[in-house]
Order: C-alpha cells, then structure tokens, then sequence
C-alpha cells in the first residue's frame, strides 16, 4: 500500500488492488490503445456512467471541464455514487468499491428495466488504474462526501464527509489526471471529446451536457519535437506500442491556465433527439424536403427510435445505428430489419401507387433508396450483444423483428401522411436506380479491359518487389516531380510509389459511373487492388500502409483531403481499420554548423529556438516536395526510423460523414469556414 496513513485494510482489498494492477499492466485490454484513442476513451468511460444516470432518469446535466494542468473533471446531478457500507468487501463503502473494483460500476441490486452502455462499462475503477490521481466527491443524503486515490488506484484519502451538500443538491463529481507512465501522450483534443459528447446529447433526447477547456494555449498543444537524427521515432508503430516506463510530461506547471470566469460553456442539449441529429448531419446537405421523419416503438423490454431525411446527395451510407448510445458502426440485427423493411416499404408503395408497372418494371434496391438518405436508428435494450471485430455489431435478434415490424407499419404510414415527400424520395430512387444499371455496364465494360481486377496494374505506378502486402507501402504522391524524387527516395524492396496528378474527382459530387472515368481515380482503385464501394474486399489490400504525402500547403491539404473523401466514401474499412496514414515532409530546414535540421511546422521552428537562442542562421521555408532531392525526402518524411506518419482514424461516422460533406459538398460558405478553422490543425487529422 503505498500511503501508510490510510487506514487498514482487509485480504480483500488487496485482491482489488492486484485487479487495478492487471488493467496497468494491460491497459489495451481495457481501453483499446494507450495512444491518443485510450486517454480520450477515459473521459467517455466517466461520462458514460453519468449518461447511465441520466437514462435511469436521475440525471438532467453533465459537465466536463478540461482543467489547465492536464486533469479532467466531470460532473453530474445523478444521484451520486452510494456511500454506504459494501456487503460483499468488508471495510469498503459503496464508492470505494466502483472506484476500486473492475467493472464493479454496474448498477448492483435493483431490477426492472436497466439500460447501460455495457460495452464501454468496463466501469471508472478502470480510469481510476490508469491514472496518477483520482478525486471524487459526491453529494448524497444531504452531506458532500470525499475521496481521493494516486498511482493508479492506490486509496489516499479514504471517504469521508465533509460538510453538507450545497443547496441539497445530489450528484458526483470525478476528477482525474491520466498516468504519463501509462499514455504515450497526455494532452487531450477538445474537438475529439466534443464530437464524442454531442453525439451524446443528441442520443439522450434532453439532456444537457457542457464542455469547457480552461487550459492555455499552450497547455492545449501536444509537446512535439525537431527532427532529430539522433532520436528514433518510428512512431508509425501505433498498434504495437509498448508503453515506455520513463513518464510523458505535461504542461508546464507554473501556467495557470484560463478562469474559469471568463470561460463559456460550450452547451449541447438537444429536444428533438435524434431527429435533430439527423438535422444537423443534414445542414451541410441540401435537404430533399424540410421535414424530418421520426416513428418509435416500444415493447416490454427494447425499444427503439429512427429519425430520417434524404438530401439531393449520392451516398447511400447515411445510415447510422446505436446501441443503448453506443455506436455500432458494424451494424447488426436493427440494421437488418430497417434495411430490410425499407427496401420493402418503399417498392410496395410505389407498386401500389402506380410509380413501377408490376410486372414490368425492375424492383428498387435497398441501394436506390438509400441515396442521399441520413437516418438515425437507436435501440435500447437490456442486454445488448456487441459482436464483430470491432465490438461494433449489435447481435440481439429479437431486436431485428421489432424495428422491422415498427417500420413496415409506420414507414408506410409516413408515406401516406407525406404524399409530396413520397414522390420526390421515390423518383429519386428511380435515378439512383438507373445510375446504379448505367454504373454496373461502365463497370463491366472497364473490367473487361481488366482494369479493375488486379490483373492490370496502372502505367503509373512504380511498384515495390515484395508481394507480402503486411510489410508493403504505396506512397500516394502529388505531383510528378514529387514522385520521381520519391521513386529515387524510396526502399524499392517495401515502397511503392503512385504519382497523382493535379485535383482527383470531387467523388463527393459525383455518382459512381462518372467517378470511373476518371484517370487518377482509376489508377487509384487499381493499385490498391481492393475494389471499392460495396465490393470493397479488406483482404485483397495490396499494400497495408498506404500513405499520402502531399506539400504543407493549401493545394496540398485540398488533394489529401480529396484523397481521403475519396477512401471514406469508397473504401471506408481500409480507413477504419489505420491503413491510412498521411506523411509529414518538414516545413522548414535551418543550418546547424555543416548539418542541416529540418523542422516540422512553426511550433517545432519555435521550439529549436528556445533550446538553440544563439541560433543566427535564417530559416528557410520549403516550399513543396519537388524541392527537396531524394536523400532529403528519405531522411524527413519516408526512412521508417526517422519519419513520422499520422494514423488516419475515423472515431465517429456519422460525424466524419460531415466534416466531409462540409469539405467536399455542396455549400461553399461551410466548406471555407472549415478549412479556416482546421487548416492549422492538420496535424490532429482525426476525422
Ligand atoms: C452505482 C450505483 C448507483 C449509481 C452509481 C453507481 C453512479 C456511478 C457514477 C459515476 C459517475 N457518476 C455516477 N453516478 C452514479 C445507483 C445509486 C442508487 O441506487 O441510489
């Protein structure tokens, strides 16, 4: 025990302690990673067991406040934490035992009609395991109890009161600062955790939760270094990282950070529920009509809600399920029974109305109805089954008859009820459904020229010599003479190189057909060996790494950012799955003595001049990769000991799913509002 004056404690308690110790020793197990997903993971872990409250219907607000010196603090008007005596450990209350014991948050005793996350309940003892200090404080029966833990679950001040409640409010507060033996990097991305909680807030219709972030500037930036040549940084090995035991450091203490007078809450509370979440996915859209559909259906012990819109798009992967407020982004059983009664529904409807001849005309797809459409669907039930590789999948069947059921019903009547919206999603469809045959021929007519089934390969690519394509990498790169200093730069063994000319095809705006008369989308799609869309196969991947290196400005981001609209939309496991990772060629080069530094961005030019203030060489800004010759191209951006590469991740859909109709679609003014507010913060790439 690490602090003697605690007080004693039993055999028991230390078989708790020895099951903090096995979430230290393999926190993955846990929260998935120890990189920037994990430490993000423990703030949705507390925030989740506050969401419980509120679905139990005990808590009507949360708040979470990023504190200036690294820590997280969130607080909620449940009904606090029970602090009573523990009836299976003896000397623990209630409170001790959820901090300390693993998945112990659950709500134990009661019955009735429980709903909770499950998944992510792996319960905050598992936050309280990967933190230095945890401090909690709950407002319960009138009185404010405290405790506080440090060193990943060690108890430092055993619960006691202290005082009385203010205003006899109840509630919990949770404070912690993750352990930088335990995380590779400690400083947390608002925008990550805000994407995260307005999710949330649109899941619980209601509810209210608020975000504020009191740190500096400067508090808010990950520590990055210069390129070092002596250093070794193979940081692209996110999957395989073994923590390091010296710590990862934080901000500097004697910053104070923001007040938090002067600092607004950022509020997401939302009435409408899913209904305006489907309008928020939409605003970025140009909607089909105004209204938005919504039917729900209850039973016994599930229920479920879906909310829906099209716009004048061609993605047909608007659909977005939950679970209990979790993501399944793998789909499962209340997919099914939606898509399934969708396609029904809507060719029944059109058959009964005369729209298709029955008997002469071809069937709708599920596909063709789904173009331009956004639909939410969240279920609740007691005992969700996530199932798939990624956890993602929602396996319950009896779930798949109800949502099924509710919509042949209730979908139909919709239509009914919306004579004008009927007509226009349905000769919408027909469109779609005309594409989608015009699409198939291109498709058939291109494969015949063997273009698309791996057996050709595009003039353009220079391709690597291994054909294991575990340790293979194609760097995608823009411009062609960028790619003959690449093709020189590169280990020819694992590194393959494809030259991109110019703009690729906005695919945003475009259906399949017109995408594949598109040279560079072509060569693309072959190259990389997978197929795309819906025959997209993960498997045939030719290459596991595939890495865009595009130049640091402006032109440059626009081609990445079509590059990675065009893998979200056409090949969107590979990007879920981290195959793409974006290079990062240095933005400036200074002389040191006779060797020449290179450095990443302005924080890294910043940074070299605090630690080198007899610097007097100007710096020199590079201004595109055509500038740099081979052995600068490998030593800065491509030799795996040196280089490093941003994993590409996708954490929520739905979202991403706007950050790209804001990049790429239709409306101008988002799409420049944007890019000015993220240009600068490229780095954090997380869509
Ligand atoms: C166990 C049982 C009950 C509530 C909680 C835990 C609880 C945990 C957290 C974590 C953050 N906020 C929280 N709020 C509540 C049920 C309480 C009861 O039956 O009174």
């Amino acid at each position: 025990m690490a602090d003697a004056s605690t007080a004693s404690y039993s055999a028991s308690d230390i078989t708790v302690l020895e099951g903090l110790e096995a979430v230290r020793k393999r926190p993955g197990m846990y929260i998935g990673s120890t990189g920037p997903a994990g430490l993000h993971h423990l703030v949705y872990e507390v925030v989740d067991n506050a969401v419980d409250e509120a679905m139990a219907g005990y808590c009507t607000r949360i708040d979470i406040t990023l504190l200036p010196d690294g820590g997280c603090e969130v607080i909620d008007n449940g009904r606090g934490i029970p602090v009573g005596k523990h009836p299976k450990f003896d000397d623990l209350t209630a409170a001790e035992v959820v901090l300390t014991v693993l998945h112990a948050g659950g709500k134990f005793g009661g019955g009735g009609y429980k709903v909770s996350g499950g998944l992510h309940g792996v319960g905050v003892s598992v936050v309280n395991a990967l933190s230095r200090r945890v401090e909690v404080d709950i407002d319960r029966d009138g009185k404010r109890h405290t405790m506080s833990f440090i060193d990943g679950g060690q108890p430092h001040d055993r619960l006691e009161v202290n005082g009385d409640s203010p205003s006899e409010q109840t509630g919990t507060i949770v404070r912690f600062w993750p352990d930088g033996t335990i995380f590779d990097e400690l400083t947390f991305r608002a925008q990550t955790l805000l994407d995260r909680l307005q999710m949330m807030a649109f899941l619980n219709r209601g509810l209210e939760i608020r975000f504020r972030d009191l740190r500096s500037e400067a508090q808010r930036k990950p520590q990055i270094t210069p390129i070092d040549y002596d250093v070794d940084r193979s940081s692209d090995e996110v999957s395989d990282y073994v923590a390091e035991p010296e710590a990862t450091t934080i901000a500097p203490t004697d910053d104070p950070g923001l007040n938090p007078d002067d600092v607004e809450f950022i509020v997401f509370k939302y009435d409408g529920g899913i209904s305006d979440f489907v309008e928020h996915v939409n605003s970025t859209k140009e909607a089909l009509f105004e209204m938005v559909g919504f039917f729900e259906a209850v039973e016994e012990d599930q229920e479920v809600e879906i909310a829906f819109q099209w716009n004048t798009g061609f993605n047909s992967d608007g659909l977005h399920s939950f679970a209990n407020g979790i993501s399944t982004g793998e789909g499962g059983m209340h997919e099914e029974g939606f898509r399934k009664s969708l396609t029904n529904v809507f060719n029944r409807y059109s058959f009964d109305k005369n729209i298709l001849k029955e008997g002469k005309d071809d069937r709708l797809q599920g596909e063709d109805i789904r173009e331009g459409l956004t639909a939410i669907i969240s279920v609740r039930l007691a005992e969700p089954q996530f199932e798939g590789q990624t956890k993602g999948k929602l396996g319950n069947v009896s779930i798949r008859s109800l949502v099924e059921r509710a919509t042949n019903e209730k979908l139909r009547e919709w239509l009914e009820e919306n004579p004008a919206e009927a007509k226009v999603i349905t000769s919408k469809a027909i469109s779609a459904q005309r594409a989608r045959i015009a699409a198939r021929q291109a498709r058939d007519a291109t494969r015949r020229k063997s273009a698309l089934d791996g057996a050709g390969l595009p003039g353009k690519l220079t391709d690597c010599a291994s054909s294991n394509p575990e340790e293979c990498e194609l760097y995608i790169v823009e411009g062609n003479s960028a790619g003959g200093s690449a093709k020189e730069a590169r280990d020819p063994h694992n590194m393959a190189i494809l030259p991109i000319r110019g703009k690729i095809l906005n695919v945003e705006r475009a259906r399949i057909d017109k995408m594949l008369n598109n040279t560079e989308v072509l060569a693309l799609i072959q190259a990389i060996g997978a197929g795309f869309g819906p025959e997209f196969e993960l498997d045939k991947l030719r290459y596991h790494k595939i890495v865009l290196l595009c130049d640091a400005d402006v032109d440059g981001l626009h081609i990445r950012t079509l590059l990675l609209t065009f893998f979200f939309r056409q090949m969107r496991e590979m990007v879920e799955r981290g195959h793409v990772y974006i290079a990062q060629p240095p933005l400036y080069s200074t002389e040191v003595g006779k060797s020449k530094v290179y450095l990443q961005d302005e924080r890294a030019k910043d940074q070299f001049l605090v630690d080198n203030p007899k610097h007097n060489n100007d710096f020199a800004r590079l201004k595109g990769l055509g500038e740099m010759d081979a052995s600068e191209l490998w030593d800065t951006t491509i030799d795996p000991e040196q280089r490093t590469l941003l994993q590409v991740s996708v954490d929520e859909a739905v979202l991403a799913d706007e950050v790209f109709s804001k990049l790429m679609g239709e409306d101008v003014q988002s799409r420049k509002n944007f890019i000015q507010s993220n240009a600068k913060d490229v780095r954090f790439l997380d869509i």
